[in-house]
């Protein structure tokens, strides 16, 4: 039988695809920044070239107004360029072995850009597997986090969500996720 890649959680499809995050069509794509907000490799840097400066300068903006974005924190701007009409900006954990609060911070990311959407009346976001590029946190435990938390997040609030869809850049993650998405239906 063909593996799980979605599964319906209340109204809500969660799915799982493999590919580039820049190129998704939903109505918000969640960046894995950091706490400047300025751009920079990976998944953020890609975001940020794709969309062009009007992102920057939103960034800039928030910095200006509230600070750095704490980690497990989210703030929302226009998406620019992109087919996404606003990027969800979020700081997941740095990875320094799992006992300074990594999962608890790593839940927080995922559950404060729902809590986001939710807010401005989103229909659909999409997720990259935030921390588990530069920040370095194990894709297998990343993966059960982020799952369980959207699926939670999912099952008990009230949401304007009609699809959460995690975009996996590399088939080893995108395998790992499946994995993590199976267990977690059984
Ligand atoms: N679409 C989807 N996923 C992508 C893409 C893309 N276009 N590009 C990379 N990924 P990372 P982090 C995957 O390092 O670990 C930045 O410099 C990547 O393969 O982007 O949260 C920020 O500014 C990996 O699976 O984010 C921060 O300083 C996942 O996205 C820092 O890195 C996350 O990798 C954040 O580190």
């Amino acid at each position: 039988m063909e593996k799980p890649t979605e599964i319906m959680v209340k109204q809500t499809r969660l799915s799982l695809a493999q590919g580039d995050i820049t190129r998704q069509n939903t109505d918000a794509i969640v960046n894995a920044a950091n706490s400047s907000l300025m751009g920079d490799s990976g998944v953020d840097g890609a975001i940020h070239r794709a969309g062009g400066p009007a992102i920057l300068e939103e960034c800039k903006q928030i910095v200006a107004r509230q600070g750095r974005l704490p980690t497990g924190r989210a703030v929302i701007t226009t998406g620019g360029n992109l087919k996404a009409k606003y990027v969800i900006h979020t700081v997941g954990p740095v990875w320094h072995g799992g006992g300074q609060g990594e999962p608890e911070l790593l839940a927080s990311a995922y559950r404060e850009s729902l809590k986001l959407a939710s807010q401005r009346n989103l229909t659909s976001v999409s997720f990259p597997s935030i921390s588990t590029g530069a920040y370095g946190y194990p894709v297998a435990d990343a993966a059960r986090v982020a799952l369980k938390t959207v699926l939670t997040f999912l099952q008990n609030e009230t949401t304007s969500l009609k699809e959460v869809v995690f975009v996996l850049y590399d088939a080893r993650t995108y395998e790992t996720y499946r994995v993590a998405l199976e267990e977690l239906a059984k």
